[in-house]
């Protein structure tokens, strides 16, 4: 069964039509847009050209969990992050943190965040707690290993399997805990702890990880599988994203996590009016 609606706090997205989730780094050292956006008011004026370009959510990462990328100590991140959730909530604008503390959680959603989106899947100890004393949506990644090490040497008996049993597993702790089912979303985790094949295999795969009933989130925009397959560097992926971003959404993605939102947003509307015969 298709799930109608997204809850994220005070925002009710209706999921008939794909999200678009802009992407605000605002560590020093991330990979595609690494300190573009350290500096609070350089990040502000991004975030705000996101929500004029017609993002549904901005999503702000305060802690690189890039490949390699090492921790980073939580008043940092906090200090990051906090003021522009302030700032921008207090817009409208339903803000996403990219966080794996239970610490930046509380913070963020006492701030206004509408969603919490962590890498770990609320594995953290207090993570789910945090959520669960909250009506902020929940996006849970797949991860293998930690960041600093999981493109070492990942490994799996079946990647769609081991990626969705773990999915749907956390999605049970997290209901078990008083998150509402509308307010859970799953991601694949594409390049956390992944190759290039895996990644093919789960974008492939997208529809069996939707008929879970969870809404599917994607995250591909300019990452390294993009440039295996095009020999593009970071900056040049654009175009590769947009495909991926395509096909993530033709098989059942309900969001799209994305660099380029008016690009992606552009694209997504010739394939609607294809699909509809508008
Ligand atoms: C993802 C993410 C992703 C979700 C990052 C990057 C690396 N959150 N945070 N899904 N990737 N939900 O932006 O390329 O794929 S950080």
């Amino acid at each position: 069964m298709k799930p109608l609606v997204l809850r994220c706090g005070r925002h009710a997205f209706d999921l008939a039509r794909p999200l678009v989730m802009g992407i605000l780094n605002v560590t020093p050292d991330s990979f595609s847009d690494g300190g573009r956006y350290a500096d609070p008011r350089r990040a502000l004026e991004r975030a705000r050209a996101m929500r004029d370009d017609g993002a549904d959510l901005i999503d702000i990462g305060g802690e690189s969990t890039r490949p390699g990328a090492s921790p980073v100590a939580e008043s940092d991140e906090l200090a990051r992050v906090i003021p522009l959730v302030e700032a921008l909530a207090a817009d409208g604008v339903a803000v996403s943190v990219d966080t794996r503390r239970p610490g930046v959680m509380r913070a963020a959603i006492a701030a206004g965040a509408a969603m919490i989106n962590d890498v770990a899947a609320l594995t953290a100890p207090g993570a789910v707690e945090a959520c669960a004393a909250s009506e902020a949506g929940v996006c849970l990644v797949h991860m293998q290993g930690e960041p600093r090490t999981m493109q070492q040497a990942p490994t799996y008996a079946d990647v769609l399997a081991d990626v969705r049993g773990f999915l749907v597993d956390r999605a049970a702790a997290c209901e078990a805990a008083g998150i509402a089912r509308e307010r859970i979303v799953i991601d694949p985790g594409f390049g956390f702890g992944k190759t290039l094949a895996h990644n093919l295999v789960l974008l492939r795969s997208i529809a069996t990880l939707a008929a879970t009933g969870y809404p599917v989130l994607v995250g591909l925009s300019r990452k390294s599988s993009l440039g295996a397959i095009t020999g593009r560097s970071a900056g040049e992926r654009m175009p590769a994203s947009l495909a991926a971003a395509l096909a993530a959404v033709a098989r059942g993605a309900a969001i799209v996590r994305v660099h380029d939102v008016r690009e992606t947003l552009d694209a997504l509307k010739v394939w609607a009016a294809v699909e509809s015969g508008t």
